[in-house]
Order: structure tokens, then C-alpha cells, then sequence
């Protein structure tokens, strides 16, 4: 991002204001349906959520919205205006004074400061970098046996390009003291609860991850503005990791010497300590962690279950993937159900955190029937399951993703 940009982007969200949020209205009655039990959901058209386009309604309060398939499968980056939307605290934010937002940065540190956002954009040296914001939950409504929670498909994730200030810069500026261990975010959003914790949403990453020069405090999406609902005016940007962390309208930055026994990491968003967060329905005597670095995911954009391919007519079969914390090394089709592989074209590298589009010529030489599976790998060997990995808070599935099709 220009210096310019970044004067027009401040001046932008000076004019911001209240944006009207609390005009949700809902109006047609356009659905779509997820191929698992209870999958029928209501498409919102555009603008019924402020600075958003048409979105899957998963619930209206808090705002939980999925980004369609058909504009996430066919881009490198997310429109901001199709970014997927998840809060946790019913009332979701509606007004932001932009002239008093201020981030402070304090806890176990030798200078505690605060910063306007002015500050923020102006007195660091900021970098732009290419990431997927995925909830834990993605796909939860495709994990067997079904566990509760938003029974999302596989659109609560997108991807952008963030414009911010690397964290290790903001954390050197308060000079940590020695001993610090962690790092805790907390958003300007607050509602009114009868239990202290949970009167906002706070979340807290290991110092040594916090400082690696790659955790951004972020300011511009996709060369703009971020859209309220998405964090405006700042929000954190973990990559690689699930975006629990991924705190919205960040207004703390606390340096800790402990990992922060509140009820966003103690009791929510924890999975088996197993590697890929995997257990047995029923098993006892589980150890739970936090959850943290997300795993490799591919996805088909262009072919569909029952789809038929023409024999002897070429077809490029197009999708996307990602490697979650680690660098995405290829991504292999298979056009036997899984017996051989073969790799596909890999589109640019945005860099590691990003999407990656890929590609595969498939030239059908049979009449009949076939299952295609798509799947990738990431540094150090890690691969995506055939079947996912189950846990009870349906976290992390990221199994190959399969469609049988039919040829002639
Ligand atoms: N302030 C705040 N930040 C938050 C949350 C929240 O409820 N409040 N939810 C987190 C979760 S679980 C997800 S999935 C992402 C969603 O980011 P998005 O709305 O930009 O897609 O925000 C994260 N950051
Ligand atoms: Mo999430």
C-alpha cells in the first residue's frame, strides 16, 4: 500500500461514522442447499449486512455469514464485499469512532503506550501480506457423526491481502520485559454479561509466534478499507493459524507471563492434543489444547457431484488450496478414486499463507463412471486424509474432497 492509499484510506474511514450497521433488513426469499441433513439456507441480498454482497445467512445475530461458493471457488482474493462474517457476542459492533480508536500496548513491558490509528498507519513500517482467514469450524456440517455448532459448508474462510504493521515492531516499541510468555488481544467490541469474561472477546498467542515478524495488526484488506463486520478499523492477522485468533477491532495488546486462563482458551476452541486433532467419538481421557495451525485444504471450483464430462472433449477441472501453516508443496488429482495420483498445474504463489489456484487438463477416455479426488500436500509430508480427523467441537476437518462424476 502507497503512502497515498493510506491517506485515502484514513480519510475513508474518518467519513465511516456509525455506517448505519443496525439496518440489517431481510428481504427475498433466495436459498441454497448443503448436501448434509438441514442444509437448506437463506441467500441475503446484497447489502442487507453493511458493505456486504449476497451472503449465505448461517444467523443474523450475531452475524454469522458464509461466502458463497461460486465467488470464493473462482478467486485468488476474497472481495472484501463476499469476505465471510463470524462474531461471537449478539450484539455485533455498529459504531466506530474513528478520531478516539486507540490500540494500547501494555502488561509485562518496560514503556506501555497507545496508538491512534493514525499512529498506527503513519509511524511503522508496514507490510503487505497474502493469508486465509479460516474459522475453525469451516466445513463443520460435512463432519460424521454430526456434532453441534454452525453447520457451515466449506465458506467460512476467504482470503486477502492485508496491509499492516508486523507485531514484532509494535511489541519492541513497549520493550517486553524478560519472562513474557504470551501475548493477549482484546476487541473494542463489549456487550453486557453476567459473566466478566465473556463481556468480550479476547484470545491469547504464544510471545514467540506473536513476534515472528509475520503477525500483523492490519488496517487495509485487498488494497481498501476492511469492511466493519470484518475488523475495521484494525484487526490481527495470524497466519496460518485459525482465525479464533484473529482478533477483530483489536483495542489490547497485552504482554502476559501466562497463556490466559479466560474462557475464550480455556474452554472454547480447544481440540485433542493429537496431530490432526483427531479422537474417537466417545473416547475418554482426551487431552485438549488450544487449537492453533490450521492443515492442508483443497477444493474443487468447477466440478460438481453428478457432473458429465463428454468423452474425448477436454476439460480443465480448476480449484483452490492452501497449506495452512506450513508452505503448500503440490496439489495431486486422482480420476480413480484414489489409486493414482497425478499432480496438477499450480497457479501463482502469493505467498504461503494464501490461496493457491490450481488446475488439471482431464480428457475423458471411457464412458462411465468415475471418482475424482483432489489433494495437498504441505511441507514435511503432511497430506490430506481421505476421511477427516473427528473431534466434538467439529474443528479442523480438512479431508480430500471427493465428487463422483459421470463420462459419455
Ligand atoms: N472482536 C472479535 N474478533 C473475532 C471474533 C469475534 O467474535 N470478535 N471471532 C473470531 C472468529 S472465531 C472468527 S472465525 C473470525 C472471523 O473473521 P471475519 O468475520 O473477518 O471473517 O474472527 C475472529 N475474531
Ligand atoms: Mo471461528
Amino acid at each position: 500500500m502507497t503512502d497515498r492509499s493510506r491517506r485515502q484510506l484514513l480519510q475513508a474511514l474518518a467519513g465511516l461514522g456509525a455506517a448505519g450497521l443496525a439496518g440489517c433488513e431481510r428481504g427475498g426469499n433466495k436459498t441454497t442447499t448443503f448436501p448434509f441433513e438441514n442444509g437448506t439456507r437463506e441467500i441475503v441480498p446484497a447489502g442487507t449486512f453493511p458493505e456486504k454482497a449476497e451472503m449465505i445467512l448461517q444467523r443474523t445475530r450475531p452475524p454469522l455469514l458464509e461466502t458463497p461458493w461460486s465467488v470464493l471457488g473462482n478467486n485468488v482474493f476474497t472481495p472484501n464485499e463476499s469476505f465471510f462474517v463470524r462474531w461471537h457476542l449478539a450484539d455485533f459492533p455498529t459504531d466506530i469512532d474513528i478520531d478516539t480508536y486507540r490500540v494500547r500496548v501494555f502488561g509485562h513491558v518496560e514503556a506501555p503506550y497507545e496508538l491512534s490509528l493514525q499512529q498506527l498507519m503513519e509511524g511503522f513500517q508496514p507490510i503487505d501480506l497474502a493469508a486465509v482467514n479460516q474459522c475453525s469450524g469451516n466445513s463443520r456440517g460435512r463432519v460424521t457423526p454430526r456434532v453441534p455448532g454452525a453447520q457451515w459448508l466449506d465458506g467460512a474462510m476467504s482470503n486477502a491481502m492485508w496491509t499492516g504493521v508486523p507485531l514484532s515492531q509494535l511489541l519492541a516499541q513497549a520493550k517486553p520485559l524478560p519472562g513474557a510468555t504470551h501475548v493477549a488481544f482484546r476487541s473494542q467490541e463489549r456487550i453486557v454479561s453476567m459473566f466478566p469474561s465473556r463481556d468480550l472477546y479476547e484470545k491469547y498467542v504464544p510471545f514467540a509466534k506473536a513476534n515472528d515478524g509475520e503477525v500483523i495488526v492490519a488496517y487495509g484488506m485487498n488494497g481498501a478499507q476492511m469492511p466493519v463486520l470484518n475488523g475495521s478499523p484494525a484487526r490481527l492477522i495470524v497466519p496460518g493459524w485459525y482465525s479464533t485468533y484473529w482478533v477483530k477491532m483489536l483495542s489490547e495488546i497485552e504482554v502476559t507471563t501466562h497463556p490466559g486462563p479466560n474462557l475464550w482458551m480455556a474452554d472454547a476452541y480447544k481440540v485433542p492434543n493429537t496431530p490432526n486433532g483427531g479422537m474417537k467419538p466417545g473416547e475418554t481421557g482426551v487431552e485438549f489444547v488450544p487449537i492453533s495451525a490450521m492443515n492442508p485444504r483443497s477444493f474443487f471450483s468447477n466440478l460438481e457431484d453428478g457432473a458429465r464430462l463428454p468423452v474425448g472433449q477436454p476439460f480443465e477441472i480448476r480449484g483452490l488450496a492452501f497449506g495452512g501453516e506450513a508452505a503448500l508443496t503440490s496439489v495431486d488429482l486422482s480420476l480413480d478414486g484414489g489409486v493414482s495420483w497425478r499432480p496438477t498445474k499450480l497457479g501463482k504463489d502469493w505467498g504461503k499463507y494464501g490461496f493457491r489456484l490450481w488446475s488439471f487438463t482431464y480428457t475423458p477416455q471411457h464412458a462411465g463412471k468415475t471418482t475424482v479426488i483432489a489433494r495437498t500436500t504441505a511441507e514435511k509430508g503432511e497430506e490430506q486424509p481421505m476421511v477427516a480427523a473427528w473431534n466434538p467441537g467439529g474443528f479442523m476437518y480438512n479431508a480430500a474432497p471427493r465428487v463422483s462424476i459421470l463420462t459419455g
